[in-house]
């Protein structure tokens, strides 16, 4: 298989992240220097709308990006499968397509969730027999190099270095997301801009107490209805202002400008990873507390000091208490540069290994047809 072409399908369970992912892969797969063709069925067109606003959610197919777009409904169009077929974390594509699938013999990838646990390089790239002799095979990301690696496009640490190289511009993204003059003129060396975007229960309150000193205002930035029992105002010496959703380039611009990002899920946790700054992650809840072994080997592979992993800890629990201690430890100017180091060593090596979308046309084409 040359250049592979790939079908992605992606159903929208909750929240930005399924189609979050979709939709970086999509792209990325498109612009490769190989151009690969891509077309990307997603249930729901208004989800995708709030984090790609040119996407029409009436129409039931268009092209944006290099990506034919094709809106996955109940009675979708019976069009001719790709050579490669990506399912997005087991959301099953429709029989019928499934049935085309097997003549034209098409490749059959299960791209699952990201995890930093051990037990991901045992069952990545994994073949799963089907029983009308379909190949399928199982993709997981992951931080290691026997897994598929995480989702980075072609120079995108590069453009984030040039992009930071001119301070004007953060100030102007400041600007767009509606942050009071005043406020961004009272904003010192030692003030932090810290974006905020996790889940309900996080200890939100907390963050806020341990971010308040009398040095220096603070500027929190909370995207439109995320974490809504956290007043919006100010707080002491912080401002907590909320912004409209940005596209996923501009939420990438504010990881790189912030100094901590809180960021949740699964795409914008890569994200922060790739803005090489100190992050927090409020992971996706599970039952049994499945998402605490995840948070655990994530912290495992990390190269965070202890106050930063014991701070990871106390923002994955609701009470508030423990987390301003630990937060407040872990902000305090000393840690914080360690933190920053760790932050930006981790992203650079990184980096260094093939991204998610290499080596999965590499795997497709040794997959052969
Ligand atoms: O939205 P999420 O909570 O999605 C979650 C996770 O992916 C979780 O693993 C999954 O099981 C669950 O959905 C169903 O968090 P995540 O993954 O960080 O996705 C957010 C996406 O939204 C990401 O692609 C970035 C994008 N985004 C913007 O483009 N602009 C914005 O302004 C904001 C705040 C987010």
């Amino acid at each position: 298989m040359q250049a592979p072409s790939f079908d992605i399908f992606c159903r929208v369970v909750d929240n930005f992240g399924d189609i979050g992912v979709c939709w970086r892969l999509a792209r990325r797969l498109a612009h490769m220097p190989a151009r690969h063709r891509v077309r990307l069925w997603v249930d729901d067109l208004a989800s995708f709308a709030r984090i790609q606003p040119d996407v029409n959610p009436h129409a039931p197919r268009q092209e944006l990006c290099a990506v034919d777009i094709v809106h996955w409904t109940s009675a979708p169009p019976a069009l001719a499968p790709h050579d490669v077929v990506i399912e997005a974390f087991a959301c099953h594509p429709p029989k019928a397509f499934l049935e085309r699938m097997a003549a034209s013999n098409s490749l059959w990838i299960n791209l699952e969730y990201l995890s930093a646990e051990d037990w991901v390089e045992s069952c990545h790239a994994l073949p799963s027999p089907q029983p009308n002799g379909l190949r399928k095979a199982f993709f997981f990301p992951g931080f290691t190099p026997a897994t598929g690696g995480l989702l980075r496009e072609d120079g995108l640490i590069q453009a984030r270095d040039d992009w930071l190289a001119r301070p004007a511009q953060r100030r102007e993204l400041q600007r767009a997301l509606g942050v009071p003059d005043d406020f961004l003129a009272r904003m010192t060396e030692g003030s932090k801009q810290v974006l905020l975007f996790a889940y309900p229960d996080a200890p939100a309150p907390a963050l806020i107490r341990a971010l308040d000193t009398p040095e220096a205002p603070s500027l929190v930035l909370v995207p439109a209805g995320v974490c809504p029992g956290l007043r919006r105002g100010r707080h002491g010496n912080i401002l907590v202002h909320e912004f409209p959703f940005l596209d996923q380039a501009g939420f990438d611009r504010l990881l790189w400008s912030s100094d901590l990002n809180c960021v949740r899920g699964e795409d914008s946790l890569v994200r922060a990873l790739w803005a090489g700054k100190p992050l927090l992650w409020h992971i996706y809840p599970q039952e049994d507390h499945a998402h605490l072994a995840k948070l655990h080997a994530f912290l495992e592979r990390s190269p965070y000091p202890a106050m930063v992993k014991r701070s990871h800890e106390a923002w994955n629990q609701p009470d508030a208490t423990l987390a301003s201690d630990a937060l407040a430890a872990a902000l305090h100017a000393e840690r914080f540069s360690e933190w920053t180091r760790a932050g930006a060593q981790w992203c650079s090596s990184l980096a260094g290994r093939p991204d998610l979308a290499s080596s999965l046309v590499e795997f497709c084409k040794h997959a052969g047809r």
